[in-house]
């Protein structure tokens, strides 16, 4: 047996093949956690010249997580080595969160030996099968000469618009063969994305929108990930169109400081049809959740109702028409597109676009005038709030000029609105600066968080000096061990622990199946309890500073007061900005909704609801002269809908009950 110490240092295996391709890509990283069958593809991390640092994770879904927050971060495919049929496994709910999200991914699988398998060895199975599903293109090798040809395949169908994961099956041994030095992959076929949809179609779709008395528009990933904002500001200012996100959103699919911008989608069917039904067409751009939901009757109708018309855009074809009929629907790259389609609505010059914009610039005035009422009540409240966490974090990266070096991970479930709303993601920021997944399968933000703030030089001009992860209780206990590995790389991350000590989701889609069923005729299906203990996390009750400590993270602080939270994470900010440390504050959120004090206030015209306004702002400079606010759900998102559209009923915070998954 040769011995390794003698070979030449540029002995050249077949797994180098993998290093050439990193060189070529420049990616730095590779994820995993190892198994003997990975060590060779490991090994090949400690050869300097290689530039490939392999990052440790303690679970393969935290690693495949990592490898998605790089892969955000710099544009390019997150590498994850997983062992044999538990470590495919162990990732698939990332893995899924991926596959929706479009995330580039090579995820590469230790075999077990390739002679051996048919024998059905220890850990073995056919694990193409498992991945399958959830990739692009899933194989195993052949043989070991296949590996320039499969690599190659691989990462350039990752890269491929739309972007997406891909898996390879290695038996281990063919790893280990000798090349020589003249063995290279030459390179990775690179597709350009910037491809423009068919002219004609353009124009059809242009006549449609500009035509309409009432557009709407629903973007989706695909914005975000083209970095496409302007081009969509400017149609929702020829068309003075409200514009949705998606449910879910991967990005910052618009930017929340354009009047414009509605906040995501509601989360159950008849809030979506209603929010739709008022508009005559709707323009789905680059739209791929079209149903993030989780109760659906189809004897209630279509999520997007019949009567609105369907212009769509899509760099793929499956998104296009997807579930219904979209009468134009162009085919292209949403950023390369939208200037033709643009400058043709300009020239048909949509009628009654100023009027809709002048009441979309008045139902985001009175939409930030109640979220301030909202905040103001909240400060005085005994329990924290979600949104105080949000708003902290708004006044300190906006006092710190953060606005392009921060990056906040998202996966405080049951606080999304007030996130969404509250954090700094307008024009100052990049849809990049927010992360978040379609899949919703929990556990995807604090793995990501390692791989985003492993990537300093960032993407769409955004740099993640400052990553702030907040996090429900229940979704960080998937995957705690995360904090090994940051304390491990010493990467300075802000995790906030939403710590309600339930899953609060749940128990709203708890409310939400009983209003769908419990009086259905063919159903009426209750629970035992309305309050069951199943969907509480308490009794051990947890400490999450102490936990972190367990995992290397000695820094922490648990908030429980309101006045108490601002000063917390200002503190925290500074912390990790300049000790280069992680920290985990441990927030103590409302368990129950707060009591009621009023109902809604009603406000109907836009003059009213700017008087409003008016008398939020001084609310604002003097909190102790707030009126009673109704605090059991945050107020809405969808201004424009609320004030010119919404019935009573569906004005009330039942109504804006939280998505559920
Ligand atoms: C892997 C996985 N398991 C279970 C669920 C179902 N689920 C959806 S929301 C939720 C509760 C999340 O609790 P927490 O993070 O504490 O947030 P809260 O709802 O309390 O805000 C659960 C368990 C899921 N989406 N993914
Ligand atoms: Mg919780």
């Amino acid at each position: 047996m040769p011995d390794a110490k003698q070979l030449p240092p540029a002995t050249r295996w077949s797994r180098d093949y993998l290093f050439d391709i990193l060189r070529d890509l420049e990616i730095q990283y590779m994820f995993g956690v190892p198994g003997t069958n990975e060590i060779p593809m490991i090994d090949g991390c400690s050869i300097p010249e290689n530039g490939v640092t392999y990052i440790e994770c303690l679970h393969e879904n935290i690693a495949l997580g990592a490898a998605m927050g790089y892969a955000r971060m710099t544009g390019k495919p997150g590498v994850v080595e997983v062992h044999v049929t538990p470590g495919i496994g162990h990732c698939l709910g990332n893995l899924y969160n991926a596959q929706k999200s479009r995330v580039p991914l090579v995820v590469l699988c230790g075999q077990q030996q390739n002679e051996l398998v048919t024998q059905e060895p220890l850990l073995a199975s056919n694990v193409v099968e498992v991945a399958k599903q959830y990739t692009k293109w899933a194989h195993e090798l052949r043989a070991w000469e296949e590996i320039p040809l499969v690599l190659q395949r691989a990462f350039k169908e990752a890269m491929a618009p739309p972007c997406g994961p891909v898996f390879i099956s290695l038996p281990w041994d063919f790893t280990i063969h000798r090349i020589g030095d003249e063995d290279r992959v030459p390179g990775v076929t690179r597709i350009p994305p910037r491809f423009t949809g068919d002219a004609r179609a353009v124009e059809d779709s242009a006549k449609l929108l500009a035509g309409a008395k009432s557009p709407v528009i629903i973007v989706g990933d695909a914005v975000g990930y083209g970095d496409a904002w302007a081009e969509v500001r400017e149609l929702a200012e020829l068309l003075g169109a409200p514009v949705y996100l998606e449910g879910f959103s991967s990005m910052a699919n618009f930017p929340n400081d354009d009047y414009h911008w509605q906040g995501e989608l509601p989360g159950a069917q008849a809030d979506t049809q209603a929010r739709l039904k008022p508009h005559d067409v709707a323009f789905l751009c680059g739209f791929g959740a079209q149903a993030q939901l989780a109760v659906f009757k189809y004897s209630d109708g279509p999520l997007i109702p019949d009567s609105v018309r369907q212009v769509a855009l899509a760099d793929n074809t499956w998104d296009l028409g997807k579930n219904y009929f979209a009468e134009c629907a162009v085919l292209g790259d949403v950023k390369a597109t939208l200037p033709a389609l643009n400058a043709a609505v300009a020239r048909a010059k949509p009628s009654g676009a100023k009027k809709r914009n002048d009441q979309l610039r008045a139902a985001a005035k009175a939409r930030a005038a109640q979220w301030a009422q909202y905040i103001a009540s909240a400060k005085e409240q005994e329990q924290i709030l979600g949104a105080l966490v949000a708003d902290a974090l708004r006044e300190t990266i906006t006092a710190r000029g953060l606005e392009k070096r921060f990056v906040y991970v998202h996966e405080a479930v049951s606080d999304s609105t007030a996130f969404q709303m509250l954090m700094p993601l307008g024009t100052r920021a990049a849809p990049t600066s927010y992360y978040c997944v379609e899949g919703g399968s929990l556990g995807w933000s604090m793995p990501a968080s390692l791989g985003i703030k492993l990537s300093p030089d960032g993407w769409q001009g955004i740099t993640p000096e400052l990553v702030v992860n907040a996090v429900g209780d229940g979704s960080s206990l998937f995957y705690p061990q995360v904090w090994w590995t940051a304390a491990h790389r010493e990467l300075p991350i802000l995790y906030i622990i939403m710590n309600n000590q339930e899953y609060h989701t749940l128990q709203a889609g708890l409310a939400q199946v009983v209003a769908a069923y419990g009086s259905a005729p063919e159903s009426g299906w209750h629970p035992v309890t309305m309050t069951p203990e199943y969907l509480t996390i308490r009794k051990p009750d947890f400490d999450f500073v102490a936990l972190a400590k367990a995992f290397g993270i000695p820094d922490g602080r648990v908030v429980t007061k309101p006045d108490e939270v601002y000063e917390a994470i200002r503190d925290a900010v500074t912390f990790v900005m300049e000790s280069g440390r992680a920290f985990v504050l441990d927030v103590r959120t409302n368990s129950t909704p707060p009591p009621t004090p009023a109902p809604p206030k009603k406000s109907g015209a836009a003059a009213k609801v700017l008087k409003a306004a008016k008398g939020a702002a001084k609310l604002a400079a003097a909190p102790e002269a707030a009126p009673a606010v109704d605090l059991s759900a945050p107020p809405a998102l969808d201004a424009f809908f609320q004030e010119f559209h919404a019935t009573e009923e569906e004005r009330s915070p039942e109504a804006r009950k939280q998505i559920t998954f």
